[in-house]
């Protein structure tokens, strides 16, 4: 949504809501509509968000106020919003696709009260065209609230602010250098959102993007990291390298973390520079050690043989990955989370994290379960349930697939795993452990729920030993610093470097 407010044209004001951040009721969205006078509401959404989006779609155009819908879901399901299927008529515009160029387009039509049904991403002959990314306009970074981005829950800031370092804040930036993967999983949607084009804004546009962020973060003091949301960071490895050359040789590293596949990481050179540019976690989609479950899901370019030495070379570079499952495949078997925890067990400590198949309408997998009369909720979107199925796996039940995303969650965020995640990093300095202990607290939170105070103050006291350990060590290290220098120093950087 920071893209699409920087392609507005002149002239209007852009107001952003995110509903993650700042969740909003019906009633809520109605009254700040009419409060603030606003024009026109566009709303985009990701499928197991939209029922959401669509009850707030309705209570905007109850309050008189057109809407125009766009991201994803609408791309994938645009007669859904338009009311042309089996329920009621959400939006009153969808843009189909990238919108890069299509907004600005749309304000002008909303302006002159005359929105068409639906904007498509095509040039003057009316052939499908995917915005270039090389003139990218400028996020204005300096500006933009970004207390939205902020993972530090309210209740521990005071605490952590009197540590110094800027740990009041730790704020996650969402910056975009290119789109596109080609791969093609059959559970995914991007390679048929994005297209297999890849395309890539320049490395000035990037860099520059990040030294605003830098300097935010230094005139506010904070800390403040990046998340490359590209599909595939380094699906093209000469221009990731390239990239990452011009980060460090611009002094913009500032800490990141990004998506990239197992397969690119096998290249030394490449781990290296995104050591040197401040890359500090890789989400790796590893999906399955089944070689014949990635196979059927066209995902057979990732070799399970090849895991371990992919993440040692990250940990040698202390560069942790978060590392992604997939149950309910077609070739899972009732102890599938065994068998992949035996393997996880055996790697460098990361993050690991688990779900299940699910068919995102538009998606190849979708079509073949369809075709196959396998769907067991085909609209799940309707009705969003989490970590829930939508159609049978073929070598056990639903049940059994929900209890094995279960037991991966469970055996890998217990204190026992979060603790033995910790020690295995005891020869690493400090801020390592720290770290992984903070990062496993926090993601333990996808699955368990963990919000507010009470919740925290609950993992905390089942996590009380390791957390003591950690603080004693600290304070030893504090006393024996303090004793030994003249003057009294603050460590800045908790990562360890
Ligand atoms: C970043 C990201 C996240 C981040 C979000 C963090 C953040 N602060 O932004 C995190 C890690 C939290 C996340 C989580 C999930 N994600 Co995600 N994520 C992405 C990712 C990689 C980038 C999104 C992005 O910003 N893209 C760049 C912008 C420019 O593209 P865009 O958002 O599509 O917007 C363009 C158009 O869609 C359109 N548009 C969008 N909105 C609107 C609105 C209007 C009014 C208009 C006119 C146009 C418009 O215009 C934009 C410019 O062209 C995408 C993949 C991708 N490359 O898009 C997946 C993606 C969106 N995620 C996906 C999924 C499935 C998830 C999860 C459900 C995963 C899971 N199993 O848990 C969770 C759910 C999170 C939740 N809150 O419920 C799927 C969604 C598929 C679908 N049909 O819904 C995607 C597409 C990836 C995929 N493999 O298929 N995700
Ligand atoms: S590699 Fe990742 S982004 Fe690319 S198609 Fe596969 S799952 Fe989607």
């Amino acid at each position: 949504m920071f893209l699409l407010q920087a392609l507005t044209p002149p002239g209007h004001e852009v107001v952003l809501i995110d509903g993650n951040a700042q969740p909003m009721d019906e009633a809520a969205i109605a009254r700040y509509v009419r409060e603030n006078k606003i024009g026109l509401v566009g709303i985009g959404a990701m499928t197991r968000m939209i029922a959401k989006a669509y009850r707030m779609a309705d209570a905007v155009r109850a309050a008189g106020v057109p809407v125009v819908m766009g991201g994803p879901h609408v791309t994938e399901m645009p007669d859904e919003a338009l009311g042309r299927t089996s329920g009621k008529r959400h939006a009153d515009a969808v843009a189909l696709g990238e919108a890069d160029e299509t907004w600005p387009k749309i304000v002008a039509d909303a302006e002159r009260g005359q929105l068409k049904e639906k904007y498509l991403p095509v040039d003057e002959f009316g052939q499908d065209r995917k915005p270039s990314l090389q003139s990218y306009p400028q996020i204005p970074w300096d500006k933009i609230d970004l207390n939205q981005f902020n993972i530090v829950p309210k209740f521990a800031a005071p605490l952590l602010k009197r540590l110094g370092g800027g740990w009041g804040t730790f704020r996650i930036v969402p910056v975009e250098s290119g789109r596109g993967c080609p791969y093609g999983c059959e559970f995914c949607t991007v390679t048929g959102f994005f297209g297999d084009s890849i395309r890539f804004r320049t490395n000035e546009s990037v860099v520059d993007e990040l030294l605003m962020l830098k300097a935010r973060a230094k005139s506010e003091g904070g800390q403040i990291a990046v998340f490359f949301i590209d599909d595939n960071f380094a699906i093209n490895v000469k221009r990731t390298k390239s990239l990452l050359r011009d980060i460090i040789a611009a002094g913009a590293q500032v800490h990141w973390v990004a998506q990239i596949s197992a397969n690119l990481l096998r290249d030394e050179e490449l781990v290296d520079l995104i050591t040197a540019s401040g890359g500090k976690w890789i989400f790796i989609g590893m999906e399955s050690i089944d070689p014949t479950n990635l196979a059927d899901m066209n995902k057979g370019f990732n070799k399970p043989g090849e895991y371990a030495a992919v993440l040692q070379r990250l940990a040698d570079r202390n560069i942790y990955a978060i590392t992604s499952f997939i149950f309910g495949m077609d070739n899972d078997t009732v102890g599938v989370a065994d068998r992949t925890l035996g393997q996880i067990r055996s790697w460098p400590p990361g993050l690991p994290i688990f779900g299940l198949l699910i068919p995102f309408p538009a998606t190849p997998l979708y079509t073949r379960l369809e075709v196959a009369g396998r769907l067991t909720r085909p609209t799940h979107w309707e009705d969003f349930m989490p970590f829930t199925m939508a159609h049978t796996p073929l070598k056990m039940t639903i049940a059994e697939a929900h209890a094995e995303v279960k037991s991966g969650w469970s055996q890998s965020y217990s204190p026992e795993a979060i603790s033995h995640a910790v020690r295995s990093l005891a020869h690493k300095p400090l801020g390592y452990r720290i770290n992984i202990l903070v990062a496993r607290l926090c993601f333990r939170g996808i699955y368990f729920p963990q919000m507010g105070p009470l919740a925290w103050a609950r993992v905390i006291s089942q996590n009380g030993q390791t957390i003591c350990d950690i603080v004693k060590e600290g304070l030893r290290g504090w006393f024996s610093g303090l004793c030994k220098q003249p003057s009294r120093s603050v460590a800045a950087n908790s990562f360890g470097d």
